[in-house]
C-alpha cells in the first residue's frame, strides 16, 4: 500500500497549544499490525504504519496501556509500570516509535492507570505477604468489607462489592474496578513518590503526555462518593506542577465520566491548573440519540450550557473508543430508548452501555457516518478517532466484554486482513467476518482504491478541520432554529492577532437529524451582510461574504459555512460533489440581510 500524499518528515512544530488543534487517533498496539507473525499486534507493526497515519492527517496517537500486564482488563491492570509487555516489543522499540512519530510531527500520548494496579504487581504481592514491609501500606486494606459505603460499583455486570478478601493477608482490600485490580493507597506519601517516578520514566522516554485513566477515583472517603475528592485534586495539582516545571509542553488528559461542570474541576484554575484536557462525556450519547430520535433538542441543550475552562484547557470529543458506549450520562428514559435503537440484542450491552463499533451502531449508513463525523469535527474540543472507524470496521458481539470492538485492524482482503501472517487460529482475537463487515469488503486497501470511500471522506474532513484553527481554538454559540431536528451553531475565533499567525474566522455549522427533507429558519444575531460559502479541503473560493443561512435541508445533512471578515470558503466533502442531494456534507450560501430568515427561503 502506498499513499498518494507526499510523505515528508517535518519534525515537531513548536506549539504550546498543539493539543487543542490536534486530531487524536486511539490505536491499540495489540490490534493494529503484527510484525512478527505471533498473532498479536506490536510496536514494530505500529511503526510500520506511521506513514498511513500521517497520510490520514493524525496529529497525535493515544496508545492504551502497553505495560507488563496479565491482560485481564485490556492492559489497564498494570503489573509493572516500567516494562512493556514482551509481546508488544521492547522499550527500545517504544523509543523508536516516539522518535519516528515526532519526525512526522505526530505526538504520542500513553495511558496511565494510576488508581489501581494488577494483583500481579510486585507491590501488591509484597503488600499481601508483609504488612509491615515497605509496600504494606501501598493498598487500601481493612479488617472488614464495610468501608466507603457511598462508593458505587462501576462494573455492575462483574462485581457486587468494592471489597475483596485476601486469603494471604487475611484482610479485605478495596477495588474500585475489578477485584483483580486493587486500588493504590494515595494516603501513603510513598505511593506519590512511586507515581512521580513512573511519570518521569515515561517523560524521559519522550512521550508527549498521559491520558489519566479513571482519575476521579484516586482517593476515597467515608462521607464522599470517592469521585473527585478534594485530596484527588490536590494530588493532580502536584503532578501538574511537576510536569510544568520539569517537562513543559507535555499534557495531562483527564478521563472523568461526569458532567462538564464536574469534569471542569479536573482542569483546575488559571492559578492552579490541573489537567490540560478532559473528555466531554455527555455530548457523545446525545449525538447517537439525535440520530434516531430526529430531535436535536438534547444536543442543543447540552451544547448551550457554557462551562468556563481555564486558559489553555481544552475538551476531547469522541464518538467511540475501546470501552463501551457509556450511557451513564443520560436519563433512564433516554437510556432505554438508546438500548432499543442501538442494542436490541442483549449481547450488545455491557455494564451501563453498548459494546459496539461506530459503523454497526449506525447500521453502516454512510449518511449517518458522515453526519456523525462532521459533527465530531466541528464541536469545541479535539476529536479522538478510534482505530478502524475511519474505514467503518464492524465488531463481533459474540466475543466477551469489550473485546467485541477490539478486533484486528483490517488492512487488506488477504489472510488475516493483512494484520498478521500467523495461523488464523492463533490471532489474539478473530478478524471480523460478518456478512456486512467482512474484512474482504471492509479494509484499508480497497478503500484507498475508491476515491469515494469512507476512508477518503474521513481523511478529507480531517484536513478541512486542520486548515481551520477555529474548530480547535474557537468559541461556540448555539443558534435558535425553528425546527427541532436541526442543530445550528457558530464557531468563532479571533485569530492569533499576528501577521504570520491564524486569521480570524467564523464558521456556521448546521446539522439536520431529520430523516426527511426539512426547511428551517436560523436566527443569527448581529450579523453584518455577507455571503457565507462552504469551505472545502479541495476547492477554496475566496470572496466577500456574510453569514445568513436558510435552506431546505435534505435528510441527515451536515452543513457548514465559514466566513472571515472579508472572505469565505466553501466547505464540502468530495462525496457530495458528484452526488446531488440526499447524502453528505453540504452547504448552501445566500446573500441575505441579517436577521430571521423565512422557512423555505432557499433562493441564492
Ligand atoms: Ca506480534
Ligand atoms: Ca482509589
Amino acid at each position: 500500500m502506498t499513499f498518494t500524499a507526499p510523505i515528508t518528515l517535518p519534525g515537531l512544530t513548536l506549539d504550546p497549544q498543539w493539543y487543542r488543534r490536534a486530531v487524536f487517533y486511539e490505536v491499540m498496539v495489540r490490534s493494529f499490525v503484527d510484525s512478527n507473525g505471533d498473532g498479536s499486534g506490536d510496536l514494530a507493526g505500529l511503526i510500520s504504519k506511521l506513514d498511513y497515519l500521517q497520510w490520514l492527517g493524525v496529529d497525535a496517537l493515544w496508545i492504551p496501556p502497553i505495560y507488563q500486564s496479565p491482560l485481564r482488563d485490556g492492559g489497564y491492570d498494570v503489573a509493572d509500570y516500567t516494562q512493556i509487555l514482551p509481546e508488544f516489543g521492547t522499550l527500545e522499540e517504544f523509543r523508536e516509535l516516539v522518535t519516528k512519530a515526532h519526525e512526522r510531527n505526530m505526538r504520542v500520548i500513553i495511558d496511565l492507570p494510576l488508581n489501581h494496579t494488577s494483583d500481579q504487581h510486585e507491590w501488591f504481592q509484597q503488600s499481601r505477604l508483609d504488612p509491615e514491609g515497605p509496600y504494606g501500606d501501598f493498598y487500601v486494606w481493612r479488617d472488614t468489607d464495610e468501608g466507603y459505603p457511598n462508593v458505587r460499583i462501576i462494573f455492575t455486570d462483574y462485581e457486587d462489592s468494592n471489597w475483596a478478601f485476601d486469603s494471604e493477608r487475611r484482610q479485605f482490600y478495596f477495588h474500585r474496578f475489578f477485584s483483580h485490580q486493587p486500588d493504590l493507597n494515595f494516603r501513603n506519601p510513598a505511593v506519590h513518590e512511586a507515581v512521580f517516578d513512573i511519570i518521569r520514566f515515561w517523560m524521559d522516554m519522550g512521550v508527549d503526555g498521559f491520558r489519566l485513566d479513571a482519575i476521579p477515583y484516586l482517593y476515597e472517603s467515608e462521607e464522599g462518593s470517592g469521585e473527585g475528592e478534594p485530596e484527588t485534586h490536590e494530588f493532580i495539582k502536584a503532578v501538574r506542577r511537576m510536569m510544568d516545571e520539569e517537562y513543559p509542553g507535555r499534557v495531562m488528559i483527564a478521563e472523568a465520566n461526569q458532567w462538564p461542570a464536574e469534569v471542569v474541576e479536573f482542569m483546575g484554575t488559571d492559578e492552579e491548573p490541573q489537567c490540560h484536557m478532559a473528555f466531554d462525556f455527555p455530548v457523545m450519547p446525545r449525538i447517537f440519540y439525535s440520530l434516531r430520535s430526529q430531535s436535536a433538542q438534547e444536543l442543543t441543550r447540552v451544547l448551550s450550557e457554557t462551562t468556563d475552562t481555564p486558559a489553555g484547557a481544552g475538551w476531547g470529543v469522541f464518538l467511540r473508543n475501546h470501552d463501551e458506549l457509556t450511557l451513564e450520562m443520560v436519563s433512564e428514559e433516554y437510556r432505554q430508548a438508546m438500548y432499543g435503537w442501538y442494542a436490541y440484542d442483549p449481547r450488545m450491552r455491557v455494564n451501563v452501555g453498548i459494546r459496539r463499533r461506530l459503523a454497526p451502531l449506525l447500521d453502516n449508513s454512510r449518511a449517518e457516518l458522515e453526519l456523525a463525523h462532521a459533527l465530531l469535527f466541528s464541536l469545541p474540543g479535539s476529536p479522538f478517532l478510534y482505530y478502524g472507524d475511519e474505514i467503518g470496521m464492524g465488531d463481533n458481539i459474540w466475543l466477551p466484554d469489550r473485546d467485541a470492538s477490539r478486533t484486528p485492524m483490517q488492512w487488506t482482503p488477504d489472510r488475516n486482513a493483512g494484520f498478521s501472517t500467523a495461523d488464523p487460529g492463533k490471532l489474539y482475537l478473530p478478524i471480523v467476518q460478518s456478512l456486512v463487515y467482512n474484512y474482504s469488503l471492509v479494509n484499508v486497501e480497497s478503500q484507498l482504491a475508491q476515491s469515494r470511500s469512507l476512508l477518503h471522506w474521513v481523511r478529507n474532513v480531517i484536513h478541512v478541520r486542520k486548515g481551520h484553527p477555529v474548530f480547535g481554538l474557537g468559541s461556540i454559540k448555539v443558534l435558535r432554529t425553528n425546527h427541532e431536528s436541526v442543530l445550528a451553531f457558530v464557531r468563532e475565533y479571533e485569530g492569533s492577532g499576528t501577521q504570520f499567525g491564524d486569521a480570524p474566522e467564523r464558521v456556521l455549522c448546521v446539522f439536520s437529524f431529520s430523516h426527511n427533507p426539512v426547511s428551517v429558519s436560523i436566527e443569527i444575531e448581529g450579523e453584518e451582510e455577507s455571503r457565507p460559502t462552504t469551505c472545502s479541503a479541495a476547492a477554496r473560493s475566496r470572496r466577500s461574504a456574510t453569514m445568513a443561512f436558510s435552506r431546505s435541508l435534505s435528510p441527515l445533512r451536515a452543513s457548514s459555512g465559514c466566513t472571515s471578515e472579508s472572505r469565505a470558503q466553501r466547505f464540502r466533502a468530495p462525496s457530495e460533489r458528484r452526488r446531488s442531494p440526499p447524502l453528505g456534507f453540504r452547504h448552501e450560501q445566500l446573500g441575505r440581510p441579517p436577521g430571521r430568515l423565512r422557512p423555505g427561503d432557499d433562493r441564492c
